[in-house]
């Protein structure tokens, strides 16, 4: 019979009756076998800003959505609190001591085993897409879409499969347009994939899209209770704490991240330089948005000579700073957690929803204000803690929530055995699928810290630690010799060094002979730091 003569109600039974049988062959191949991973990356991403965390600043309904209907860490940390170190530790899965990325200076060994390499040997298709700021070409990637080193916001060139190309757009569109392009046509359906999708938001300078540059215009948000921490001049605390560069109302620039091109004093900040990328739409956008705020603020604080004004006058000032960095930085967040929004619809209109494990954290954690402070670095919680979700519903109940120690450190280990590949000997960290499906509750007790890149752009100082769930001790070393140790129950924004109160000796021992354990089983020790130390100086010298 030709297919012209059918009835139509025929006609229609035989098309709906393929297309459920085309429907029952995807998902045999989505929903079975090794599971897809889908791993999001923001930068500098605060988990004071996720609103699943519970602080109140801002809506995250997109990201809340994967601790939903998953799971939500609320004391994972990084090991190392700095960008592209923090990246090579998700990749190796071992400490910047051992992957000899241990600051943003130094050059990373693409040649060293990496999980997406292991799981692209073991019949995974794998692609990178947004920022990795790992120089070279990325390994164990069958195709990746890198922003050159930071990138830019506004019009970004990317490196595609290693070859510039300049796309014209806000970043984090440009980031999550051309990841849902890969998952719809680059995607070869018959294998698992391995998806990481990074976002460059919200990174310093914090340049909002278009149709963000005017959301909370109508709010006023208050600080932190120790944003004027720095007036005590950090009582209680150690020369590190004092001889940061990370203040917002301090180091934080009129131009670059207040976004004046001539500051209230009069002055030019260079921020005109800045705008010369953007288009003319985007930039008589831009200046609809800036000018008038700009404008109001010169008002009402651009009169008088700076040095007189008064202490009352001072905190408003450095309020109104507060404001423009959070209200800023919270604008970008809503442009990354629309993105997640478009990806997770995605997966569920295709299929590949129940056996994608969905991954959402930052390379590390950042301060909005606390201690008066921008930037991360220190082993301080809001820089050492990072926020991450994880969702699989095959394994993970909705609504799960562990204050385990997890790490960076854990990704690559972990994803190895979901996708039931081993785990080689050199990786340090521990899978955490057991623990995040409560099939056990056995972990570790006790993390390791190390940060390096000093003396740099905000000058925090070298250190190394260890923290329990209630005790952290750090050692802040090469040109001081100083110990910190806080009571985090006691003591939860660590504003009291506790390391020479005779009451908590006993806690200082125990605490001294975890670093020590620690120490050896991840093979540190202070060699390791002068190994590096050289090549960083000489480096950084030549930067300078
Ligand atoms: C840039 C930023 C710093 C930031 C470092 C490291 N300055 O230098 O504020 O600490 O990157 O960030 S900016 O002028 O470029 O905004 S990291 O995320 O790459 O580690
Ligand atoms: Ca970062």
């Amino acid at each position: 019979m030709k297919l012209t003569k059918l009835k139509l109600p025929v006609l229609a039974a035989l098309i709906a009756f393929m297309a459920m049988a085309c429907q029952d062959k995807t998902e045999e191949k989505t929903e079975k076998g090794p599971p897809n991973i889908l791993f999001i990356m923001a930068d500098d991403h605060a988990y004071q800003a996720i609103s699943a965390y519970g602080h109140g600043l801002n809506e995250t309904p997109n990201i809340d959505r994967i601790a939903n209907e998953g799971a939500i860490f609320t004391r994972a940390t990084v090991t190392n609190s700095i960008c592209a170190p923090s990246r090579a530790v998700l990749l190796t899965g071992k400490h910047s001591f051992v992957n000899g990325k241990v600051d943003n200076v130094q050059p990373f060994d693409w040649e060293q085993d990496n999980f997406p390499k292991l799981l692209q040997k073991n019949g995974y298709q794998t692609a990178l897409i947004g920022k990795i700021h790992l120089d070279g070409l990325p390994t164990g990637f069958d195709y990746s879409m890198v922003l050159p080193g930071q990138g830019h916001y506004y019009n970004p060139d990317f490196l595609v499969n290693g070859e510039t190309k300049r796309f014209e757009g806000y970043v984090t569109d440009i980031t999550t347009e051309e990841t849902l392009k890969w998952l719809d046509q680059g995607r070869d359906k018959d294998k698992p994939f391995v998806l990481m999708y990074h976002q460059k938001a919200p990174h310093r300078n914090w340049k909002p899209a278009p149709e963000y540059l005017t959301l909370y215009d109508d709010q006023e948000f208050t600080p932190p209770s120790n944003f004027y921490d720095q007036e005590t001049g950090y009582a209680g605390r150690g020369t590190a704490a004092r001889t940061q560069e990370m203040e917002i109302d301090g180091e934080a620039m009129w131009g670059h991240d207040f976004k004046m091109v001539i500051d209230p004093y009069g002055d030019s900040t260079g921020f005109d330089r800045e705008l010369a990328r953007f288009t003319p739409e985007q930039l008589a956008q831009w200046n609809a948005a800036y000018d008038p705020k700009n404008e109001a603020f010169k008002k009402a604080f651009g009169q008088g000579d700076e040095a007189t004004f008064s202490p009352e006058k001072r905190r408003e000032i450095a309020n109104w700073k507060f404001n423009r960095y959070i209200k800023d930085y919270l604008r970008t967040i809503k442009s990354v957690d629309d993105g997640v929004g478009e990806v997770l619809d995605y997966l569920e209109a295709n299929g590949l929803a129940e056996n994608t494990i969905v991954v959402y954290t930052s390379d590390q954690g950042f301060y909005l204000g606390e201690h008066g402070w921008f930037d991360k670095r220190f082993m301080y919680e809001q820089s050492f803690r990072t926020p991450l979700l994880i969702r699989y519903p095959k394994e993970i109940e909705p609504g799960t929530s562990i204050d385990k120690l997890v790490q960076n450190l854990d990704f690559a280990p972990t994803f190895l055995d979901y996708a039931g590949v081993d785990v080689p000997k050199e990786m340090q960290g521990e899978s955490f699928r057991q623990l995040v499906s409560g099939e056990s509750s056995e972990w570790r007790d006790a993390v390791y810290y190390t940060y390096y890149e000093y003396p740099s752009v905000h000058m925090v100082k070298r250190h190394y630690g260890v923290a329990t769930d209630r005790y952290k001790l750090m050692h802040f070393y090469y040109d001081i010799d100083e110990w910190e140790m806080y009571d985090l129950e006691k003591d939860p924004q660590e504003m009291n060094n506790i390391y020479e109160d005779p009451q908590y000796a006993e806690v200082r021992a125990t605490m001294h002979e975890r670093l020590k354990e620690l120490r050896e089983k991840y093979g540190d020790s202070d060699a390791n730091d002068k190994k590096f130390l050289d090549a960083y100086l000489e480096a950084y010298n030549k930067n300078k």
